[in-house]
Protein backbone atom coordinates (compact mmCIF):
# COMPACT_ATOMS: atom_id res chain seq x y z
CA UNK A 1 0.00 0.00 0.00
CA UNK A 2 2.81 2.66 1.23
CA UNK A 3 4.68 2.03 -2.14
CA UNK A 4 2.10 2.67 -4.14
CA UNK A 5 1.46 5.74 -2.46
CA UNK A 6 4.81 6.51 -3.12
CA UNK A 7 4.77 5.98 -6.65
CA UNK A 8 1.33 8.01 -7.58
CA UNK A 9 2.86 10.97 -5.48
CA UNK A 10 6.14 10.40 -7.83
CA UNK A 11 4.09 10.18 -11.05
CA UNK A 12 2.30 13.34 -10.34
CA UNK A 13 4.99 15.30 -9.76
CA UNK A 14 7.00 13.61 -12.69
CA UNK A 15 3.40 14.27 -14.73
CA UNK A 16 3.09 18.15 -13.92
CA UNK A 17 6.21 19.41 -14.75
CA UNK A 18 5.17 17.70 -18.76
CA UNK A 19 3.04 19.89 -19.93
CA UNK A 20 5.25 23.07 -20.59
CA UNK A 21 7.68 20.78 -22.53
CA UNK A 22 5.82 19.12 -25.33
CA UNK A 23 2.18 19.12 -24.50
CA UNK A 24 0.30 16.55 -26.38
CA UNK A 25 3.04 13.82 -26.82
CA UNK A 26 1.77 10.20 -27.37
CA UNK A 27 3.12 7.83 -24.52
CA UNK A 28 4.69 5.39 -27.08
CA UNK A 29 5.93 7.13 -29.85
CA UNK A 30 5.43 5.92 -33.29
CA UNK A 31 7.54 3.53 -34.31
CA UNK A 32 11.23 5.48 -36.28
CA UNK A 33 14.33 4.18 -38.06
CA UNK A 34 16.72 4.91 -35.49
CA UNK A 35 20.20 6.78 -36.35
CA UNK A 36 21.95 4.15 -34.53
CA UNK A 37 22.79 0.41 -34.32
CA UNK A 38 22.87 -1.97 -31.45
CA UNK A 39 26.04 -2.75 -32.71
CA UNK A 40 27.37 0.55 -32.83
CA UNK A 41 29.40 0.74 -29.81
CA UNK A 42 32.77 0.73 -28.24
CA UNK A 43 33.74 -1.14 -26.55
CA UNK A 44 32.46 -3.77 -29.20
CA UNK A 45 29.93 -5.65 -27.18
CA UNK A 46 30.16 -9.14 -26.40
CA UNK A 47 26.34 -10.42 -28.09
CA UNK A 48 24.22 -8.31 -29.59
CA UNK A 49 21.16 -9.09 -30.94
CA UNK A 50 19.05 -6.34 -32.96
CA UNK A 51 15.29 -6.64 -32.90
CA UNK A 52 13.98 -4.19 -35.67
CA UNK A 53 10.40 -4.25 -34.12
CA UNK A 54 11.94 -3.03 -31.16
CA UNK A 55 13.06 0.51 -31.47
CA UNK A 56 12.16 3.38 -28.48
CA UNK A 57 11.50 6.52 -28.50
CA UNK A 58 12.92 8.51 -25.35
CA UNK A 59 10.14 11.27 -25.58
CA UNK A 60 9.20 14.13 -22.75
CA UNK A 61 6.92 11.33 -20.83
CA UNK A 62 10.05 9.01 -20.58
CA UNK A 63 11.06 7.95 -16.80
CA UNK A 64 13.98 6.52 -15.37
CA UNK A 65 13.05 4.09 -13.29
CA UNK A 66 15.24 2.40 -10.37
CA UNK A 67 15.16 -0.98 -8.50
CA UNK A 68 13.18 -0.11 -5.38
CA UNK A 69 15.83 -0.11 -2.28
CA UNK A 70 18.45 -0.35 -4.47
CA UNK A 71 21.13 2.77 -3.46
CA UNK A 72 23.35 1.39 -6.88
CA UNK A 73 20.31 1.89 -9.10
CA UNK A 74 19.02 4.82 -7.84
CA UNK A 75 22.86 6.51 -8.64
CA UNK A 76 23.08 5.30 -11.66
CA UNK A 77 19.85 6.30 -12.50
CA UNK A 78 20.82 9.98 -11.48
CA UNK A 79 23.79 9.63 -12.84
CA UNK A 80 21.78 8.93 -16.24
CA UNK A 81 19.55 11.70 -15.98
CA UNK A 82 21.78 14.22 -15.81
CA UNK A 83 23.33 13.24 -18.80
CA UNK A 84 20.36 13.21 -20.90
CA UNK A 85 18.36 16.04 -19.58
CA UNK A 86 20.22 18.68 -21.03
CA UNK A 87 20.49 16.80 -24.47
CA UNK A 88 16.83 15.71 -24.89
CA UNK A 89 15.24 18.63 -22.56
CA UNK A 90 13.08 16.14 -21.18
CA UNK A 91 12.23 16.13 -17.25
CA UNK A 92 12.98 12.19 -17.07
CA UNK A 93 12.11 11.84 -13.34
CA UNK A 94 14.40 9.40 -11.70
CA UNK A 95 11.53 6.75 -9.78
CA UNK A 96 12.39 4.31 -7.30
CA UNK A 97 9.10 2.52 -8.12
CA UNK A 98 8.49 -1.46 -8.72
CA UNK A 99 6.72 -0.25 -12.06
CA UNK A 100 4.69 2.47 -14.20
CA UNK A 101 2.34 2.86 -16.85
CA UNK A 102 5.06 5.25 -18.88
CA UNK A 103 7.63 4.59 -21.13
CA UNK A 104 10.57 3.84 -19.03
CA UNK A 105 14.34 3.53 -18.80
CA UNK A 106 14.87 0.94 -16.07
CA UNK A 107 17.55 -0.05 -14.11
CA UNK A 108 17.18 -3.44 -11.82
CA UNK A 109 19.42 -5.41 -10.06
CA UNK A 110 19.81 -8.81 -10.66
CA UNK A 111 17.52 -11.20 -12.94
CA UNK A 112 20.11 -11.09 -16.03
CA UNK A 113 22.09 -13.52 -18.09
CA UNK A 114 24.23 -15.89 -15.71
CA UNK A 115 27.60 -14.36 -17.64
CA UNK A 116 27.45 -10.42 -16.71
CA UNK A 117 29.53 -11.40 -13.62
CA UNK A 118 30.66 -8.33 -11.37
CA UNK A 119 30.93 -5.32 -13.98
CA UNK A 120 28.85 -6.73 -17.05
CA UNK A 121 25.31 -5.93 -17.56
CA UNK A 122 21.90 -7.25 -19.86
CA UNK A 123 20.27 -4.20 -21.53
CA UNK A 124 16.89 -4.83 -23.53
CA UNK A 125 15.56 -2.82 -25.71
CA UNK A 126 11.62 -2.59 -26.86
CA UNK A 127 9.17 -0.32 -28.02
CA UNK A 128 8.09 0.49 -24.07
CA UNK A 129 11.62 1.25 -22.75
CA UNK A 130 14.88 -0.24 -22.10
CA UNK A 131 16.00 -2.19 -19.54
CA UNK A 132 19.62 -2.09 -17.89
CA UNK A 133 19.92 -5.45 -15.42
CA UNK A 134 23.20 -6.11 -13.70
CA UNK A 135 24.57 -7.65 -10.54
CA UNK A 136 26.50 -4.39 -9.61
CA UNK A 137 26.16 -0.77 -9.50
CA UNK A 138 29.48 -1.10 -12.11
CA UNK A 139 27.54 -3.15 -14.58
CA UNK A 140 24.74 -0.53 -14.47
CA UNK A 141 27.33 2.18 -14.94
CA UNK A 142 28.49 0.35 -17.48
CA UNK A 143 25.13 -0.55 -18.94
CA UNK A 144 24.47 3.35 -18.92
CA UNK A 145 27.53 4.20 -20.91
CA UNK A 146 26.07 1.88 -23.68
CA UNK A 147 22.87 2.89 -23.83
CA UNK A 148 24.18 6.73 -24.41
CA UNK A 149 26.61 5.40 -27.67
CA UNK A 150 22.98 3.49 -28.84
CA UNK A 151 21.27 7.19 -28.78
CA UNK A 152 22.42 10.63 -31.45
CA UNK A 153 25.06 12.13 -30.39
CA UNK A 154 24.04 14.09 -27.13
CA UNK A 155 24.97 17.49 -25.25
CA UNK A 156 22.94 20.62 -25.04
CA UNK A 157 22.22 21.06 -28.05
CA UNK A 158 20.60 23.79 -29.32
CA UNK A 159 18.26 22.01 -32.14
CA UNK A 160 17.67 19.67 -29.50
CA UNK A 161 13.70 19.77 -30.47
CA UNK A 162 14.78 18.07 -33.52
CA UNK A 163 16.77 15.19 -32.71
CA UNK A 164 14.85 11.92 -32.77
CA UNK A 165 15.77 10.14 -29.06
CA UNK A 166 15.40 6.42 -30.64
CA UNK A 167 17.25 3.30 -29.10
CA UNK A 168 17.43 0.63 -31.37
CA UNK A 169 15.65 -2.71 -30.89
CA UNK A 170 16.89 -5.60 -29.28
CA UNK A 171 18.78 -7.12 -26.80
CA UNK A 172 22.66 -6.85 -25.28
CA UNK A 173 24.54 -9.23 -22.72
CA UNK A 174 28.34 -7.56 -22.45
CA UNK A 175 30.98 -8.13 -19.71
CA UNK A 176 34.43 -7.89 -19.58
CA UNK A 177 37.27 -10.11 -21.17
CA UNK A 178 39.80 -8.89 -18.38
CA UNK A 179 39.68 -7.02 -14.91
CA UNK A 180 41.84 -4.40 -15.14
CA UNK A 181 41.21 -1.64 -17.79
CA UNK A 182 43.40 0.86 -17.06
CA UNK A 183 44.89 4.52 -18.14
CA UNK A 184 47.79 6.32 -16.72
CA UNK A 185 48.45 9.73 -16.57
CA UNK A 186 52.05 11.09 -16.01
CA UNK A 187 51.54 14.48 -13.62
CA UNK A 188 54.72 14.36 -12.69
CA UNK A 189 57.26 15.75 -15.46
CA UNK A 190 54.21 18.28 -16.45
CA UNK A 191 51.19 18.57 -13.43
CA UNK A 192 47.78 18.15 -14.37
CA UNK A 193 44.89 19.97 -12.31
CA UNK A 194 42.04 18.46 -10.67
CA UNK A 195 39.98 19.62 -13.61
CA UNK A 196 42.12 18.41 -16.46
CA UNK A 197 42.62 14.73 -14.39
CA UNK A 198 38.62 15.00 -13.86
CA UNK A 199 37.74 15.80 -17.68
CA UNK A 200 40.03 13.28 -18.40
CA UNK A 201 38.07 10.51 -16.22
CA UNK A 202 34.71 11.79 -17.47
CA UNK A 203 36.33 10.37 -21.46
CA UNK A 204 37.72 7.35 -19.38
CA UNK A 205 34.56 5.93 -18.09
CA UNK A 206 32.74 6.07 -21.20
CA UNK A 207 35.04 3.47 -22.66
CA UNK A 208 34.16 1.28 -19.57
CA UNK A 209 38.20 2.15 -17.93
CA UNK A 210 38.22 1.02 -14.66
CA UNK A 211 41.49 1.88 -13.80
CA UNK A 212 42.88 5.41 -13.64
CA UNK A 213 46.95 5.04 -12.86
CA UNK A 214 48.94 8.10 -11.89
CA UNK A 215 52.37 8.64 -11.48
CA UNK A 216 52.97 10.84 -8.64
CA UNK A 217 56.50 11.43 -8.56
CA UNK A 218 59.64 11.53 -11.04
CA UNK A 219 62.92 13.38 -11.44
CA UNK A 220 61.07 17.08 -12.50
CA UNK A 221 58.93 17.03 -9.90
CA UNK A 222 56.94 15.59 -6.94
CA UNK A 223 52.97 15.91 -7.05
CA UNK A 224 51.77 14.94 -3.99
CA UNK A 225 51.17 16.07 -0.36
CA UNK A 226 53.09 14.36 2.16
CA UNK A 227 52.49 15.40 5.66
CA UNK A 228 55.91 13.75 7.00
CA UNK A 229 58.22 14.94 4.50
CA UNK A 230 56.91 18.40 3.85
CA UNK A 231 59.21 19.95 1.64
CA UNK A 232 58.46 17.20 -1.45
CA UNK A 233 55.58 19.83 -2.70
CA UNK A 234 56.68 22.79 -1.52
CA UNK A 235 60.04 22.41 -3.15
CA UNK A 236 59.70 19.41 -5.26
CA UNK A 237 56.48 20.83 -6.46
CA UNK A 238 57.35 24.83 -6.59
CA UNK A 239 57.81 26.80 -9.57
CA UNK A 240 59.83 25.52 -12.00
CA UNK A 241 59.51 21.74 -11.85
CA UNK A 242 57.69 21.15 -14.61
CA UNK A 243 59.78 19.66 -18.03
CA UNK A 244 61.93 23.05 -19.23
CA UNK A 245 61.21 24.98 -16.35
CA UNK A 246 57.57 25.50 -16.94
CA UNK A 247 54.57 26.16 -13.98
CA UNK A 248 54.56 24.61 -10.50
CA UNK A 249 51.68 21.83 -9.00
CA UNK A 250 50.93 19.22 -7.16
CA UNK A 251 48.16 17.79 -5.41
CA UNK A 252 47.23 18.47 -1.90
CA UNK A 253 45.74 14.90 0.37
CA UNK A 254 42.32 16.92 -0.46
CA UNK A 255 42.56 17.15 -3.86
CA UNK A 256 43.79 13.75 -4.48
CA UNK A 257 40.68 12.80 -2.31
CA UNK A 258 38.76 14.27 -4.49
CA UNK A 259 40.13 13.09 -7.62
CA UNK A 260 39.38 9.61 -6.07
CA UNK A 261 35.89 10.44 -4.92
CA UNK A 262 35.21 11.74 -8.51
CA UNK A 263 36.31 8.56 -10.45
CA UNK A 264 34.79 6.31 -8.11
CA UNK A 265 31.48 7.64 -8.39
CA UNK A 266 32.20 6.98 -12.22
CA UNK A 267 33.63 3.01 -11.33
CA UNK A 268 37.46 3.71 -11.69
CA UNK A 269 40.12 3.33 -9.43
CA UNK A 270 42.99 5.43 -8.87
CA UNK A 271 45.99 3.35 -8.79
CA UNK A 272 48.93 5.93 -7.12
CA UNK A 273 52.39 5.25 -8.28
CA UNK A 274 55.41 6.78 -6.78
CA UNK A 275 58.36 5.67 -8.78
CA UNK A 276 61.75 4.21 -6.59
CA UNK A 277 64.46 3.57 -6.20
CA UNK A 278 65.18 5.56 -9.75
CA UNK A 279 63.24 8.56 -11.13
CA UNK A 280 63.68 10.21 -7.72
CA UNK A 281 65.57 13.66 -8.74
CA UNK A 282 63.04 15.49 -7.20
CA UNK A 283 62.94 13.94 -3.32
CA UNK A 284 66.87 13.96 -3.47
CA UNK A 285 67.41 17.06 -5.08
CA UNK A 286 65.00 18.24 -1.55
CA UNK A 287 66.41 16.29 1.03
CA UNK A 288 70.41 15.51 1.39
CA UNK A 289 69.70 12.88 3.29
CA UNK A 290 68.22 10.83 0.80
CA UNK A 291 71.65 10.96 -1.03
CA UNK A 292 74.15 8.41 -0.28
CA UNK A 293 77.00 10.99 0.58
CA UNK A 294 74.11 13.45 1.87
CA UNK A 295 74.87 15.97 -0.92
CA UNK A 296 71.52 16.94 -2.60
CA UNK A 297 71.72 16.97 -6.59
CA UNK A 298 70.60 20.09 -8.62
CA UNK A 299 66.98 20.25 -9.65
CA UNK A 300 67.06 18.62 -12.96
CA UNK A 301 63.92 19.75 -15.40
CA UNK A 302 65.66 18.21 -18.61
CA UNK A 303 63.63 14.68 -19.88
CA UNK A 304 66.69 11.80 -19.18
CA UNK A 305 66.20 8.94 -17.43
CA UNK A 306 68.39 6.31 -15.24
CA UNK A 307 70.49 8.60 -13.40
CA UNK A 308 69.05 8.97 -10.06
CA UNK A 309 69.09 6.24 -7.05
CA UNK A 310 67.98 6.54 -3.92
CA UNK A 311 70.55 5.24 -1.57
CA UNK A 312 70.12 1.68 -0.94
CA UNK A 313 71.75 0.54 1.90
CA UNK A 314 70.71 3.38 4.23
CA UNK A 315 68.39 2.74 7.15
CA UNK A 316 66.52 6.59 6.40
CA UNK A 317 65.65 5.23 2.92
CA UNK A 318 63.30 2.98 4.51
CA UNK A 319 61.76 5.35 6.92
CA UNK A 320 61.07 7.71 4.32
CA UNK A 321 59.94 5.22 2.03
CA UNK A 322 57.65 3.88 4.64
CA UNK A 323 55.95 7.56 5.51
CA UNK A 324 55.21 7.98 1.77
CA UNK A 325 53.77 4.54 1.76
CA UNK A 326 51.63 4.57 4.89
CA UNK A 327 50.47 8.19 4.19
CA UNK A 328 49.34 7.25 0.06
CA UNK A 329 47.74 4.35 1.30
CA UNK A 330 45.90 6.06 3.91
CA UNK A 331 44.33 8.43 1.56
CA UNK A 332 44.06 5.21 -0.95
CA UNK A 333 40.82 3.11 -1.01
CA UNK A 334 41.81 1.11 -3.85
CA UNK A 335 43.21 -2.08 -3.56
CA UNK A 336 46.74 -1.30 -5.77
CA UNK A 337 49.87 0.89 -4.41
CA UNK A 338 52.36 1.09 -7.63
CA UNK A 339 55.98 1.66 -6.60
CA UNK A 340 57.10 2.10 -10.01
CA UNK A 341 60.51 0.21 -10.07
CA UNK A 342 61.64 1.52 -14.24
CA UNK A 343 64.85 2.19 -15.51
CA UNK A 344 66.97 2.30 -11.76
CA UNK A 345 70.21 2.29 -14.06
CA UNK A 346 71.85 4.38 -11.03
CA UNK A 347 71.16 1.09 -8.89
CA UNK A 348 72.77 -1.75 -9.35
CA UNK A 349 70.94 -5.02 -9.76
CA UNK A 350 71.82 -6.38 -6.15
CA UNK A 351 70.89 -3.10 -4.48
CA UNK A 352 67.59 -3.67 -6.68
CA UNK A 353 66.77 -6.91 -5.13
CA UNK A 354 67.69 -5.24 -1.86
CA UNK A 355 65.17 -2.60 -2.15
CA UNK A 356 62.58 -4.50 -3.25
CA UNK A 357 62.80 -6.96 -0.81
CA UNK A 358 62.22 -3.77 1.78
CA UNK A 359 59.93 -2.54 -0.10
CA UNK A 360 57.30 -4.39 -0.89
CA UNK A 361 56.76 -5.70 2.17
CA UNK A 362 55.99 -2.26 3.21
CA UNK A 363 53.21 -2.06 0.93
CA UNK A 364 51.65 -5.28 2.13
CA UNK A 365 52.34 -3.80 5.83
CA UNK A 366 49.32 -1.06 4.97
CA UNK A 367 46.84 -3.13 3.76
CA UNK A 368 47.88 -3.02 -0.26
CA UNK A 369 48.53 -4.74 -2.97
CA UNK A 370 52.22 -3.60 -4.64
CA UNK A 371 52.41 -3.04 -8.87
CA UNK A 372 55.40 -1.93 -10.64
CA UNK A 373 56.94 -2.07 -14.19
CA UNK A 374 58.01 -5.17 -15.47
CA UNK A 375 61.45 -4.85 -13.95
CA UNK A 376 60.21 -5.58 -10.70
CA UNK A 377 59.95 -9.11 -11.77
CA UNK A 378 63.87 -9.19 -11.32
CA UNK A 379 63.02 -8.76 -7.59
CA UNK A 380 61.27 -12.90 -7.61
CA UNK A 381 58.45 -10.21 -5.56
CA UNK A 382 55.79 -12.32 -4.11
CA UNK A 383 52.93 -14.20 -6.13
CA UNK A 384 50.12 -10.96 -5.24
CA UNK A 385 52.77 -8.44 -6.92
CA UNK A 386 51.46 -7.24 -10.23
CA UNK A 387 53.86 -6.23 -13.05
CA UNK A 388 53.46 -3.65 -15.80
CA UNK A 389 54.93 -5.01 -19.22
CA UNK A 390 55.90 -1.87 -21.11
CA UNK A 391 58.78 -3.22 -23.35
CA UNK A 392 58.78 -2.90 -26.90
CA UNK A 393 59.70 -6.49 -27.92
CA UNK A 394 57.69 -10.05 -27.28
CA UNK A 395 60.10 -11.89 -24.91
CA UNK A 396 60.95 -10.67 -21.76
CA UNK A 397 62.68 -14.39 -19.41
CA UNK A 398 61.87 -12.58 -15.90
CA UNK A 399 58.19 -11.77 -16.59
CA UNK A 400 57.82 -15.18 -18.09
CA UNK A 401 58.78 -16.72 -14.98
CA UNK A 402 57.20 -14.33 -12.59
CA UNK A 403 54.03 -15.11 -14.73
CA UNK A 404 55.16 -18.91 -14.16
CA UNK A 405 55.11 -18.68 -10.25
CA UNK A 406 51.97 -16.91 -10.47
CA UNK A 407 52.07 -13.24 -10.50
CA UNK A 408 49.67 -11.61 -12.87
CA UNK A 409 50.38 -8.89 -15.49
CA UNK A 410 49.14 -5.62 -16.51
CA UNK A 411 50.35 -5.59 -20.63
CA UNK A 412 51.30 -2.05 -21.78
CA UNK A 413 53.74 -2.45 -24.68
CA UNK A 414 55.13 0.63 -25.48
CA UNK A 415 55.29 -0.06 -29.24
CA UNK A 416 51.47 -0.34 -29.20
CA UNK A 417 49.63 1.31 -25.89
CA UNK A 418 52.12 4.06 -25.14
CA UNK A 419 49.54 7.07 -26.03
CA UNK A 420 52.41 9.42 -25.84
CA UNK A 421 53.99 7.83 -29.20
CA UNK A 422 53.97 9.82 -32.06
CA UNK A 423 50.69 8.81 -34.53
CA UNK A 424 53.71 9.99 -37.61
CA UNK A 425 56.34 11.70 -38.53
CA UNK A 426 53.89 15.27 -38.61
CA UNK A 427 52.56 14.90 -35.03
CA UNK A 428 53.43 17.73 -33.21
CA UNK A 429 53.51 16.26 -29.57
CA UNK A 430 54.62 12.98 -28.33
CA UNK A 431 57.77 11.09 -28.64
CA UNK A 432 59.34 8.59 -30.86
CA UNK A 433 61.36 5.77 -29.07
CA UNK A 434 59.03 3.22 -29.22
CA UNK A 435 57.81 4.30 -32.68
CA UNK A 436 54.97 5.87 -34.39
CA UNK A 437 51.74 4.69 -33.24
CA UNK A 438 48.90 4.90 -35.56
CA UNK A 439 45.02 3.96 -34.80
CA UNK A 440 46.04 0.76 -36.01
CA UNK A 441 48.66 -0.16 -34.61
CA UNK A 442 47.53 0.97 -31.12
CA UNK A 443 44.20 -1.77 -32.06
CA UNK A 444 46.11 -4.28 -33.91
CA UNK A 445 47.81 -6.79 -30.77
CA UNK A 446 46.37 -9.43 -28.84
CA UNK A 447 47.49 -9.08 -24.98
CA UNK A 448 47.18 -12.32 -24.29
CA UNK A 449 49.71 -13.26 -27.17
CA UNK A 450 52.06 -10.41 -27.24
CA UNK A 451 54.75 -12.07 -24.74
CA UNK A 452 55.97 -15.19 -24.90
CA UNK A 453 54.95 -17.34 -21.65
CA UNK A 454 52.75 -14.77 -20.69
CA UNK A 455 49.31 -16.29 -21.61
CA UNK A 456 45.32 -15.33 -20.80
CA UNK A 457 45.40 -16.78 -17.62
CA UNK A 458 48.84 -14.57 -16.30
CA UNK A 459 46.81 -11.30 -17.30
CA UNK A 460 44.81 -9.13 -14.99
CA UNK A 461 44.70 -6.13 -17.91
CA UNK A 462 45.80 -3.90 -20.18
CA UNK A 463 46.90 -0.15 -19.26
CA UNK A 464 47.39 3.11 -21.91
CA UNK A 465 50.08 4.95 -20.16
CA UNK A 466 50.52 8.92 -21.04
CA UNK A 467 53.69 10.73 -20.24
CA UNK A 468 53.84 14.06 -20.24
CA UNK A 469 57.02 15.00 -20.82
CA UNK A 470 55.46 16.90 -24.02
CA UNK A 471 51.97 17.63 -23.01
CA UNK A 472 50.96 20.30 -20.79
CA UNK A 473 47.48 21.45 -21.62
CA UNK A 474 44.40 19.00 -21.24
CA UNK A 475 43.85 19.74 -25.34
CA UNK A 476 47.46 17.77 -25.99
CA UNK A 477 46.26 14.91 -23.31
CA UNK A 478 42.82 14.18 -25.52
CA UNK A 479 44.94 14.95 -28.68
CA UNK A 480 47.60 11.99 -27.92
CA UNK A 481 44.06 9.87 -26.19
CA UNK A 482 41.94 9.83 -28.80
CA UNK A 483 41.95 7.73 -30.75
CA UNK A 484 44.20 5.53 -29.10
CA UNK A 485 42.29 5.21 -26.13
CA UNK A 486 39.72 3.50 -26.69
CA UNK A 487 41.20 1.16 -29.11
CA UNK A 488 42.89 0.02 -25.84
CA UNK A 489 39.73 -0.06 -23.94
CA UNK A 490 38.44 -2.46 -26.60
CA UNK A 491 41.33 -4.72 -25.85
CA UNK A 492 40.41 -5.01 -22.28
CA UNK A 493 36.89 -5.43 -22.65
CA UNK A 494 36.06 -7.25 -25.55
CA UNK A 495 36.57 -10.45 -26.38
CA UNK A 496 39.19 -11.70 -28.65
CA UNK A 497 36.79 -13.55 -31.09
CA UNK A 498 35.46 -10.24 -31.68
CA UNK A 499 38.69 -8.42 -33.05
CA UNK A 500 37.86 -6.62 -36.11
CA UNK A 501 40.36 -3.60 -37.58
CA UNK A 502 37.36 -2.80 -40.25
CA UNK A 503 34.47 -3.16 -37.64
CA UNK A 504 36.80 -0.88 -34.61
CA UNK A 505 37.61 1.83 -37.56
CA UNK A 506 33.75 2.26 -38.36
CA UNK A 507 32.84 1.98 -34.88
CA UNK A 508 35.74 4.41 -34.04
CA UNK A 509 34.37 7.00 -36.56
CA UNK A 510 30.78 7.20 -35.29
CA UNK A 511 32.38 8.59 -32.35
CA UNK A 512 33.71 11.81 -33.88
CA UNK A 513 30.29 13.50 -33.14
CA UNK A 514 30.23 12.38 -30.10
CA UNK A 515 33.80 14.30 -29.57
CA UNK A 516 32.85 17.32 -31.42
CA UNK A 517 30.00 17.76 -29.26
CA UNK A 518 32.18 17.50 -25.86
CA UNK A 519 35.07 19.34 -27.50
CA UNK A 520 37.40 16.57 -27.43
CA UNK A 521 40.35 17.86 -29.26
CA UNK A 522 41.00 14.25 -30.98
CA UNK A 523 43.64 14.20 -33.89
CA UNK A 524 41.51 12.65 -36.91
CA UNK A 525 43.50 9.61 -37.96
CA UNK A 526 43.39 9.66 -41.84
CA UNK A 527 42.89 5.57 -41.39
CA UNK A 528 39.07 5.99 -39.99
CA UNK A 529 35.63 6.81 -41.79
CA UNK A 530 35.13 9.85 -39.44
CA UNK A 531 31.51 10.61 -39.47
C1 LIG B 1 60.01 5.43 -20.41
S1 LIG B 1 57.99 3.55 -19.68
C2 LIG B 1 59.68 5.64 -19.08
C3 LIG B 1 59.24 6.97 -18.66
C4 LIG B 1 59.17 7.92 -19.82
C5 LIG B 1 58.62 7.21 -21.02
C6 LIG B 1 58.37 8.11 -22.18
C7 LIG B 1 58.67 3.67 -18.33
C8 LIG B 1 58.30 2.70 -17.33
N1 LIG B 1 59.57 4.65 -18.15
O1 LIG B 1 60.10 7.47 -17.67
O2 LIG B 1 58.35 8.98 -19.47
O3 LIG B 1 59.53 6.22 -21.39
O4 LIG B 1 57.70 7.45 -23.20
Amino acid sequence: MRRRHTMTRLLVIAALGLPFILPGAPAVAAPTTPSRQLTDVVPAPVETRPDTRGTFRISPLTVIRTAPGSLAAWQAGRQLAETLRPATGYPLPVLPVRSTPLPEIALVVGGADARIGQEGYQLDVTRRGVTIRANTAAGLFAGTQTLRQLLPAQIEAPDRQRVTWTVPGGRIVDYPRFAYRGAMLDVARHFHTVDEITAYVDLLSQYKINYLHLHLTDDQGWRIQIDSWPRLTTVGGGPGTGVDGVGPGFLTKADYKAVVAYAAARHITIVPEIDMPGHTNAAQSTYPELNCDGVAPAPRTDTAVGYSSLCINDDLTYRFVEDVIRELAEITPGPFLHIGGDEAHATTDEDYRTFMNRVLPLVAKYGKRASGWNEVAQADPPTDVVAQFWGTGTTNADLAEAAARGNKVVMSPASKSYLDMKYDVNTRLGLRWAGYIEVSDAYGWDPATRVTGVGEEAILGVEAPLWSETLRTLDDIEYMAFPRLPAIAELGWSTAASHNWESFRTRLGEQAPRWRLQEVNFYPSPQVPWL
